[in-house]
């Protein structure tokens, strides 16, 4: 089979799902950057995300944030999505951002601020009936910041209590994603601070249940690629949420600090057959565009996926599978790094124009004149939520 046969093949599926708050103003602790023509509203997130879709023919879903996107009338919102040539992915709930929750949201220990948790998330799944969304996407700041400061073993229960409510009133095609993070708000503990946990929850709600796997919510110099591997074996991986760190959670583009690592896990997937939709893995990204133009940078992003992708399908899987039975550790480790050190991108650019796609869609973006019309057409755009 020719590289471009395997390439195709494979990535005919990919889909990689934006993320409504990438679109809008976000930044660090210390500052925002407010940019030009960010949207004003979920309307025009959405238009965004249906110019990268448009662009790079991959991205054909994108993630909303409940409230930063709340609307009055979620079908309304789903049928821009529909007109515009995207739809609604995962709903993220947000349980992190009001004063009640200063000791945690579903792990609190006052029963009434566990309740107005937990009522949120049920309004979560309330916005998936409304928009088609079959994902919601849970992540707790739950945890505490002291030795002392509340029971570890009773946090988990109320964890536990809150999340089979949520699962029991999801409906027959819906699912819960559950995400884990080591550290940040909390710095004792967190609640759902690694895999580990989420996996153990999740085995424990039902086969509705899976583990999100966000790449900046690790210890430095975790081996992400075996979590997916073990998820993965389990029935039990959901998707990602993608990004790329340095230090902790960065949120910076996907594939930009470490592409070797989105290569890794890229191959776990492709080897387990788990590249097509039907595998139910959700390919999101989750990014904060601090300083760099946020609809590019979405670009960039879905084209990294893209390209490491493209490398670990280009992995000679027999060759690698009889290095592998003979015990020849250089040989094998050789037919991996072939492929990473193959340039795939133009057979990508080949790739795109075969499907009426412009080879390049960084500079088709350039040349839109969309950028101009937002400046020029929003004034006073969004602020994602981060740091407001
Ligand atoms: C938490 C997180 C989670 C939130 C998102 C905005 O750090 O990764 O996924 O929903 O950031
Ligand atoms: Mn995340
Ligand atoms: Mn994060």
């Amino acid at each position: 089979m020719s590289e471009m046969t395997i390439i195709e093949a494979g990535l005919r599926a990919l889909a990689v799902e934006t993320a409504s708050w990438a679109y809008a103003n976000s930044g660090t602790r210390f500052k925002v950057f407010a940019q030009p023509g960010v949207p004003r509203d979920p309307f025009e997130k959405i238009e965004d995300a249906a110019v990268v879709h448009r662009l790079t023919g991959a991205a054909p879903s994108v993630a909303l944030h409940i409230p930063w996107d709340r609307v009055a009338d979620y079908a309304k919102l789903a049928d821009h999505a529909k007109q515009e040539g995207v739809k609604i992915g995962a709903i993220n709930a947000n349980v992190f951002q009001d004063d009640d929750y200063k000791l945690g949201s579903v792990t609190h220990p006052d029963p009434s601020v566990r309740r107005k948790a937990t009522d949120h998330l049920l309004e979560c799944i309330d916005v998936m009936d409304l928009t088609g969304s079959d994902t919601l996407k849970l992540w707790f700041a739950d945890g505490t910041n002291y030795p002392g400061q509340d029971s570890i073993r009773a946090r988990q229960d109320r964890l536990a209590e809150a999340l089979a409510e949520t699962y029991n009133r999801l409906g027959e095609h819906q699912r819960m994603l559950l995400e884990y993070k080591l550290f940040e708000p909390s710095f004792y503990t967190m609640d759902v601070p690694d895999w580990g946990t989420s996996y153990a929850h999740c085995l424990e709600l039902g086969p509705k249940a899976q583990v999100v796997i966000d790449t900046g919510h690790h210890a430095p110099g975790t081996n992400i690629e075996f979590i997916v591997a073990f998820l993965l074996r389990a029935n039990k991986l959901g998707g990602f949420d993608f990004n790329s760190r340095f230090y902790a959670d960065d949120d910076l583009m996907v594939g930009a600090a470490d592409p070797f690592q989105l290569f890794r896990i890229m191959h776990e997937i492709v080897s387990a057959g788990a590249l097509d939709p039907e595998a139910g893995i959700a390919f999101m990204l989750d990014q904060c565009h601090n300083i760099e133009p946020k609809i590019p940078a979405i670009i960039r992003s879905v084209l990294n996926v893209q390209e490491l992708t493209a490398k670990a399908l280009l992995i000679d899987a027999s060759a690698l599978a009889a290095a592998q039975e003979n015990g020849d550790v250089l040989g094998a480790n050789e037919i991996f790094m072939d492929a990473f050190y193959t340039d795939v991108r133009p057979l990508l650019a080949q790739w795109r124009i075969d499907r009426g796609l412009d080879a390049d869609p960084m500079a088709a973006y350039r040349q839109s004149g969309y950028d101009e019309k937002i400046t020029a057409e929003r004034v006073g755009g969004e602020q994602a939520g981060w740091g407001a």
